[in-house]
Formats: structure tokens, sequence, C-alpha cells
């Protein structure tokens, strides 16, 4: 579906970029509505060189990082499924039902093949690739990224065994939703947009390929917008908003504000991993 429609971005999301307000560090219930309770001293650590080139990062950046308790992807994995227990919730780009991470193959717009990615997965908004690849570890790998046989690997293997800040950009809760497996596959590294026409390549999902982009469902791309949004600003220097992107993130953030879900998401991630996502209000 492509939509010329343009909106103003709102002034609450103006105000989320003016420093003092991000730099309040308080107690934990703070928290909920600001970026990080830690300061982001560190850089990587002496054996992760900095961030390689990335595309140019536009926006006022916070002096924070996100997920201060830098839980890794594996622990994020099991908070979050503690999150979603006990009720039902849709996954992000079929909008297929599913409850105490069973899903509810009637009515979804796929159907279970018995694929082997026919199940729930935790899809990372900001692909793993976007962020991890601007890290040095990532393209050249690192003294450590050695296997059992002598042989050197780079990527995200390396990056994950190597950078302590790639593993809580991996495990940064913010960042994932829940996903049938075959659709995140399908998403893969591929950035997001408007794509013309209507093509819809699986079932009948809304949920639109073409090339190197995908088109999300109109109802959670403000909540795929709040996650670049967030990630842009809690891990400055990779480039993940560009001048380019951004207008586009922006309007969806607006166009598509937060459910009640996901400021309670919000609020149980806070208190799990130490720093909300300031664009959910
Ligand atoms: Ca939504």
């Amino acid at each position: 579906m492509r939509s010329n429609h343009t909106r103003p971005i709102c002034s609450r999301d103006r105000a989320l970029h003016t420093a003092p307000r991000w730099m309040i560090v308080g107690a934990a219930l703070a928290c909920v509505s600001q970026m990080s309770c830690r300061p982001a001293t560190a850089q990587d650590p002496p054996s992760e060189p900095a961030a390689t080139k990335a595309p140019a990062a536009v926006g006022k950046q916070s002096a924070f990082e996100g997920n201060p308790s830098k839980i890794d992807f594996s622990r994020g994995k099991k908070h979050l499924r503690g999150m979603y227990r006990g009720a039902r919730h849709e996954t992000v780009y079929a909008g297929c039902s599913f409850r105490d991470w069973t899903l509810d193959w009637t009515g979804c717009c796929i159907a279970n093949r018995g694929h082997v990615r026919d199940r729930l997965e935790w899809e990372h908004v900001v692909p793993a690739a976007a962020f991890g690849r601007p890290l040095l570890v990532w393209k050249k790998g690192h003294a450590k990224c050695v296997n059992s046989r002598g042989k050197t690997y780079r990527g995200r293997r390396c990056a994950k065994k190597t950078s302590e800040r790639f593993r809580r950009m991996e495990g940064d809760m913010h960042n994932l939703l829940p996903s049938i497996g075959r659709l995140n596959q399908a998403r893969g590294h591929r950035a997001m947009g408007l794509i013309t026409g209507e093509r819809r390549p699986h079932g009948t999902c809304d949920f639109e390929l073409d090339g190197p982009m995908v088109e999300p469902r109109p109802a959670v791309r403000g909540d795929i917008a709040r996650a670049y949004l967030y990630m842009h600003d809690a891990y400055p220097g990779l480039g993940i908003l560009t001048e380019a992107t951004r207008p586009m993130w922006s309007r969806w953030h607006a166009e598509d504000p937060p459910s009640a879900w996901e400021k309670k998401r919000n609020e149980l991630i806070s208190a799990e991993q130490g720093n909300g996502n300031p664009y959910i209000q």
C-alpha cells in the first residue's frame, strides 16, 4: 500500500530530543520514561575497535546507552516470554494470534505447513546485521575468533563473542517482537518502507516484499518505528537512522501511536532491563 500522506513529527517526538530530559538519572520508576539509568560510560573495550564509517547519524544523540542490565539475547527472550504469558497476543508481521507461546492458526493469514520455521521466534526489528556490521569485529574478526581447527571467523558469531556492546544490542528487549519464523526469515536484513502495489507473497498476510524492501502492516508500523527510533538513540554512531529514513519513522510513529499493551510491555521491559523506550508513553 502506498501512502503519500505526510504528517508533521509530533511535538512529543521533538521534545524527546531535548538533552536535559534524557539526562535525568533517577529511581527505578523514572526509568520507565527515561532512556537509561546508567550513563554510557563506556566505549567498547579496547579489544573492540570503534564503529567504522556508518551512514550519517541524524538527530540529537542520547548521552546514554540502552540495556544497562546487560541482558543478553538468550536471557532477553526468556524474560519476554514471561511477560507475554497469560494473555492473547499477536505476531508482528502476520498479526496471528498466540497465547502462552502457542500459535492459534485459525484465522491466521498463512497456513501451518509444518515448515521448520512455522513457530514463534523473537524478531530483531532493527536487524542484528544493521547494528553489528558497523563494528570492526563483525567485518574484520578478532584474535579470539578462531575455532578449534584454527580457522578464523567474523560476523555475528565473532561480535557476540568479543563485543559487550553487541551483546547488549542483541539482547535489548525493546528491539524484539514476536514473529512467525517464516516471516522473520523472509524479512531477513531487508529495510522497511512503502512498496508500490499490494503484492503479498506470504498467504494473505499484509506483509509485502519487493527486492531489498519489506512493507509491514499499518497496525505495527508505529511499534516498529519506535524500536528504530529508540535503537538509534540508545546506540549512537551506528547509523541506524539516516537523514533519508528518519522522516518515515517519525511519520509511522505519529500515525500508529502506542497501544495499551505496548505501554504495558514498555513498563515490564523497563523494570527488567533498567531502561524504558521514551518514544512509548
Ligand atoms: Ca501499533
